[in-house]
């Protein structure tokens, strides 16, 4: 038997997919699986309690989604959290503990040692989670599962994921209460494809979900979200890393939805590149049920694209706003401030471009998360000691280290960052500002930004409230009322 705890408990929640992606899996290849949700349960300690006291699993599968919130300066660390519910599980169950996840599979092994599990999983867990489940009942070649990560007379051992070309997904989606996520959390989730060949400096995706491109079926997909709608949830997040990564899938994805008429029951909302993206796309996304776009827009101005290593031009941000306008899709474009090379000049621009070329919406967020292994930390790397780096963020005191939350701003933008870029912005409520250190905090103790979805109470009632869809177009439409 194999049980598998979901210790995600942000709000809004967001449906843990990829638990019941591998629970689906785990049940067709004949394993009893149950799925003890931490982000559902009134009280999560009592949960796990009356749970292991009356179950033994063979093996406990623990997600680890969000190392932490991505969002300087509230930098919030959830990894001291995922080492207590380990220890609390460990006091329980004598069963071997494995963690997977997508923020785990960017850290993976240093994720292992510091939560104390016995095992890890590094990107795809279906597979590599049913071979772990049965190497612990015979042979225990653990050398033999893909992205594997194991203990051994006090050595770390790492087997390299597998990242299989075609990805083909369990569609029961019945594992995880999906509606109740739907209701609290205001969207379904699922996945086109799997992987990200794009080079922007500073993503993880590659590093977590692997450098080639790895398809899905698109009529498994429309298969999927027929059973998601079946069960009432008929607005969507597809969950790719970005959706029109390659055209050719997203325009069979659609054609899919269309064939099936599709659109005329759910609403979709998705993350893309800026290119490729035209007048065709947009016309069989918007068919196919594409509300709305979140582009990875990144800067309004030629220097900051090339550093971030983007292949789209500024022009392309103009054209991509106006395609949406045509075919009725609403926009955000999510920017970035703070990356190398950027100067006051170069956020000026950028916002004086957005504002011209108007989208619905635009993330501002100041301050680029540093990963090890992406282009960020090698120009880290070259700019010296990072203690003595001035364009390096953190909030913790000790050495700097990556697995905490920490952060590249350019010391070009001077001593207040955030007041220059909310100085730029001159209050046009397009654009979801970045925080500023010294912000207050407002009535309920959350921080007064909203475009931070970690414990945002505001989209907490909202979505109780009844509004649906992808977060930042319900705080679009909370700031036009
Ligand atoms: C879509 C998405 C969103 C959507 C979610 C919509 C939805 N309905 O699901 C929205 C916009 C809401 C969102 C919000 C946030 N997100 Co987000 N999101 C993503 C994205 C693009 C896909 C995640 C996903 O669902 N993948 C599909 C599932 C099937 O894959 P998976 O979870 O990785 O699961 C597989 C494996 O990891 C593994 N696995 C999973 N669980 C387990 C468990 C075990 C035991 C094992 C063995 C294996 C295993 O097997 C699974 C199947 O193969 C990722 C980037 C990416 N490309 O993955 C970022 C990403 C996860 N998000 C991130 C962040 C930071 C956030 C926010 C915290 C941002 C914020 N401050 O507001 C919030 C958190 C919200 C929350 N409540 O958790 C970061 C996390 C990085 C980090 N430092 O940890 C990522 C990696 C993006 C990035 N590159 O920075 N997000």
């Amino acid at each position: 038997m194999l049980t598998l705890v979901n210790t995600n408990t942000m709000r809004p929640p967001v449906g843990p997919v990829g638990l019941d992606y591998i629970a689906g899996a785990a049940r067709c290849a004949g394993i009893e699986v149950d799925v003890v949700d931490l982000c559902l349960a009134d009280e999560p300690l009592r949960t796990l309690e009356s749970y292991f006291a009356g179950h033994s699993p063979q093996l406990v599968g623990v997600s680890f989604r969000n190392v932490d919130d991505c969002f300087w300066p509230s930098a919030e660390w959830f990894l001291p959290k995922l080492a207590d519910t380990v220890s609390t599980i460990r006091s329980m169950t004598d069963a071997p503990i494995v963690v997977g996840g997508v923020g785990f599979s960017i850290f993976a092994e240093r994720i292992v040692e510091y939560a104390d599990t016995d095992f890890g999983i590094r990107g795809d867990g279906e597979q590599a989670i049913i071979s772990l489940h049965n190497q612990l009942q015979g042979a225990k070649r653990f050398e033999l599962i893909d992205g594997l990560i194991w203990r051994a007379d006090g050595e770390v051992y790492s087997n390299r994921p597998a990242w299989p070309s075609q990805v083909s997904l369990s569609i029961d989606r019945d594992a995880v209460d999906n509606l109740a996520y739907f209701k609290r959390g205001g969207q379904g989730g699922l996945e086109t494809k799997r992987g990200c060949n794009r080079r922007c400096l500073y993503c993880a995706d590659p590093l977590a979900k692997g450098t080639r491109i790895r398809l899905r079926d698109p009529s498994e997909v429309a298969d999927e979200a027929e059973v998601l709608l079946a069960k009432g949830i008929d607005v969507l997040h597809l969950c790719d890393s970005e959706f029109n990564v390659p055209r050719s899938h997203a325009y069979a994805v659609c054609e899919e939805f269309n064939r099936r008429s599709l659109g005329e029951r759910l609403r979709w909302y998705t993350y893309m590149a800026v290119v490729p993206f035209d007048a065709e796309l947009a016309e069989v996304m918007r068919r196919a049920g594409c509300v709305g776009i979140d582009f990875t827009g990144d800067a309004g101005c030629p220097s900051m694209l090339k550093a971030y290593h983007q292949p789209h031009h500024k022009e392309d941000l103009a054209s991509a706003t106006r395609i949406c306008r045509a075919n009725g899709i609403t926009v955000m474009i999510d920017l970035l401030f703070g990356g190398p090379g950027e100067t006051p000049d170069t956020v000026a621009e950028t916002i004086g471009f957005i504002k011209q070329i108007g989208p619905d919406c635009a993330g501002a967020p100041l301050g680029i998360r540093i990963y090890p292994g992406t282009g960020m930390a090698r120009i880290v790397a070259a700019e010296g000691r990072p203690e003595d780096n001035p364009n390096v963020r953190r909030s913790y005191a000790d050495a700097i280290d990556f697995l905490k939350p920490t952060f590249y701003i350019s010391h070009s933008l001077g001593e207040r960052p955030a007041k220059l870029i909310k100085d730029l912005i001159a209050g046009d409520k397009r654009f979801f500002e970045p925080m500023e250190e010294t912000q207050p905090e407002v009535a309920d103790g959350s921080p007064s930004t909203d475009h931070n979805y970690n414990d945002n109470e505001r989209l907490v009632e909202a979505i109780l409230g009844g509004l649906r869809g992808a977060y930042w177009d319900i705080l679009r439409k909370l700031s036009d009322e």
